[in-house]
């Protein structure tokens, strides 16, 4: 047996999950997704991600078909099916069957599955030696073509310009507005820091607004760290003190080289080890329990990091 996969109301094997070719998710990349993760036991973000996911459906007008608290319970049920504590989730709601046209009207009924899988983690080293990136030729999408605040099935630019990091030969590219400001990478947010002060580009520029950013920066100012929301250009990632990128997979990773520029001492800097160690405490303690101890709902779990951490022990 293999995974169990939650597709359309039932739980079922990874080989009896399916999907039609006249799916207009797969025909025309007409749907939404999110990806989320699991750390210990517990869902990170939970409720931030299944806010995005039914804002991304309402801009695309796509109904769900179901209230967001219980696709939050089809993602922790998934997780219980396949008995993951520490997993990778990916969550899609497509348009649904239809002809070959393309008007959405001809699908009357979503298509909704939810995959979990073991995570594939970066390895270690490269959070302490930290990334070379490019920025790419490819512009992101303006906010008047499809706002990459969407977090939708079609993912063709960040395609493009992953393409042209591995010609490159980086792992990640930065995107640039039509106006050459930074915006993000093809699957990570970007951050700087200069003079102390943790800075990411404004949603409005037209990037996806990170869980992991959003937490980033709450981490920053909470440790005491001026952290705002800014337009900035290539000149200021080439002449920041540090730079690192947040998303789901990544977590927060250093980068150290933007377009052949060793990014200050070329290593990864101080405030990013401090935030990556913050934020990794922040991950095992935050979200709801996908297994809760015996007689207790997932809405009645301690709130209070104390009283979570004393029962991460147990
Ligand atoms: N920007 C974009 C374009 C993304 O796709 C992020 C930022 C980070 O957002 P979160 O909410 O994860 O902090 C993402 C999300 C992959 C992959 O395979 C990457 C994402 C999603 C799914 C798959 O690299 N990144």
């Amino acid at each position: 047996m293999g995974l169990i996969i939650y597709l359309d109301g039932r739980f079922v094997d990874e080989d009896e999950a399916r999907v039609s070719v006249f799916d207009h998710g797969l025909l025309y990349g007409d749907g939404v997704f999110e990806g989320i993760r699991a750390y210990e036991g517990r869902i990170f973000r939970l409720q931030a991600h299944i806010e995005r996911f039914f804002e991304s459906a309402k801009s695309i007008m796509l109904d769900i078909g179901m209230p967001p608290q219980e696709v939050a319970e089809v993602v922790l049920e998934t997780l219980r099916r396949n008995g993951l504590r520490d997993a990778y989730i990916r969550l899609v709601a497509t348009r649904g069957r239809g002809d070959l046209g393309l008007d959405p009207r001809k699908c009357p009924k979503p298509t909704v599955f939810c995959i979990t899988a073991q995570i594939q983690l970066y390895p270690e080293s490269l959070y302490e030696q930290g990334l070379d990136v490019v920025t790419a030729a490819t512009q992101r999408n303006t906010v008047n073509t499809v706002n990459a605040r969407i977090k939708s099935l079609n993912y063709l630019n960040s395609v493009l310009a992953k393409i042209e990091a591995n010609l490159a030969g980086v792992p990640e590219a930065i995107f640039l507005s039509s106006e050459g400001y930074v915006t993000e990478c093809t699957g990570d947010n970007v951050f700087i820091v200069k003079k102390g002060r943790v800075i990411t580009p404004p949603s409005y520029l037209g990037l996806l607004e990170g869980v992991t950013r959003n937490a980033v920066l709450e981490l920053a100012a909470k440790l005491g760290y001026p952290a705002v929301e800014a337009v900035f250009t290539r000149h200021d990632l080439y002449i920041a003190d540090e730079c690192f990128l947040t998303g789901t997979a990544a977590e927060m990773i250093p980068v150290v080289k933007v377009d052949g520029r060793p990014i200050g001492d070329g290593k990864p800097g101080p405030v990013t080890r401090v935030l990556l160690q913050e934020f990794r405490k922040l991950a095992v303690v935050d979200g709801p329990e996908i297994f809760p101890a015996k007689g207790e709902t997932v809405a009645a779990a301690p709130r209070s990091l104390e009283a979570r951490k004393g029962r991460l022990k147990k």
